[in-house]
């Protein structure tokens, strides 16, 4: 069931950046989490701005990536990373509910349009004013990457529709605006950490979850719910994120080092993850999964403007969504 390493192996390129380092003992060793396993997109992107920053501190600051959820599930490594007991996290908008609330505005279904709409958007201001929002809950974003479209998938039968979904079970992640978004489709969230999704699809206990092809592979889920419907109900930014109490031991250069080389895995990590979208989406239909293309996406659309209605309230929200939705993709 566990995600084999060698189905990205394509995509492994740290070994690349690690040749350049010199031999000098690590000074500083900074741990980062990611639930996902090594090869994962997310995991190759630290990995190669840990490369980077080995090389350029002539192998001073060490950067450890602990993949597939070693040091503990997303939310409880986020609130570690707050207080210092790790060093860096990478993960979805979608767990940070809580404790920054603009990522729920962030987080609402069908914000983004596509990869370049979210890119357009997360490099420019907006990026910036959301990098404050976490400094003030003691994370310092780094760099924003690419998570791709959520999808509908279960284990009982093809969804085409928002009434096929009536009444069905289905995992979201902890967070309040996933669990609106399930009551206006008229089905039933059921809130649960990544790594319980797999048992608890197996065992019946809910009948599918929703997420990306690149997670629905990795994970496993493919196995355990084979009807994925590209319904394509969210783009949840991700982010690379620094303990401000770590953040604050470094100096003003070593701190602009760890910056440039997570901007430039951001550029490599988006173009991996385009690579592996595909490679998932072919992976699993080759291993019997059948992805639903014959979508009624505006019903979908539609069906969120509750929560919309319940999120969008105050002025503040009602401009920052007003300025997304403006926002043009840059010219390819
Ligand atoms: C993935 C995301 C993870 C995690 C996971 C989930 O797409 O990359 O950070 O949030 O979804 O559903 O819990």
């Amino acid at each position: 069931m566990k995600f084999v390493k060698t189905t990205f192996a394509g995509l492994m390129i740290s070994a690349a950046f690690a040749t350049g380092a010199a031999a000098a003992e690590c000074e500083i060793t900074l741990r980062s989490s990611d639930t996902h396993p090594d090869g994962y997109p997310t995991v190759e992107g630290v990995k190669a701005m840990a490369a980077e920053v080995k090389e350029k501190t002539q192998g001073r600051i060490c950067i450890e990536v602990f993949p597939s959820s070693q040091l503990g599930e997303e939310k409880d490594t986020i609130e570690q990373t707050q207080f210092g007991v790790i060093d860096m996290v990478r993960a979805s908008f979608g767990s940070f509910n809580d404790i920054v609330p603009v990522t729920q505005i962030m987080s609402l279904p069908y914000l983004f349009t596509s990869p370049e709409h979210q890119h357009a958007v997360m490099d420019g201001p907006i990026g910036e004013e959301i990098a404050a929002d976490f400094a003030e809950k003691d994370l310092i974003a780094l760099a924003y990457y690419d998570g791709g479209a959520r999808n509908f998938y279960n284990s009982q039968k093809p969804i085409r529709t928002v009434e096929d979904l009536k009444g069905m079970k289905f995992r979201v992640m902890q967070n309040d605006v996933f669990v609106d978004m399930m009551s206006a489709l008229g089905a039933n969230a059921t809130p649960m950490p990544y790594g319980e999704v797999y048992s608890s699809i197996q065992t019946g206990v809910i009948d599918g979850a929703e997420n990306n092809f690149p997670s629905y592979d990795s994970s496993g889920h493919a196995e355990v719910a084979k009807y994925f419907t590209l319904d394509q109900h969210l783009m949840v930014p991700e982010l690379v994120a620094v303990s401000k109490t770590t953040w604050e031991k470094l100096s003003p250069e070593d701190q602009e080092i760890l910056r440039t080389a997570a901007e430039n895995s951001a550029t490599l990590q988006r173009k991996l993850w385009a690579e592996q979208e595909k490679a998932s989406e072919e992976k699993v239909i080759a291993a019997g999964s059948e992805v639903i293309k014959d979508v009624d996406k505006t019903a979908f659309i539609e069906a969120m403007a509750p929560v919309y209605e319940k999120y969008v309230t105050t002025p503040e929200a009602q401009d920052l969504v007003k300025r997304i939705q403006e926002t043009q993709p840059a010219a390819q």
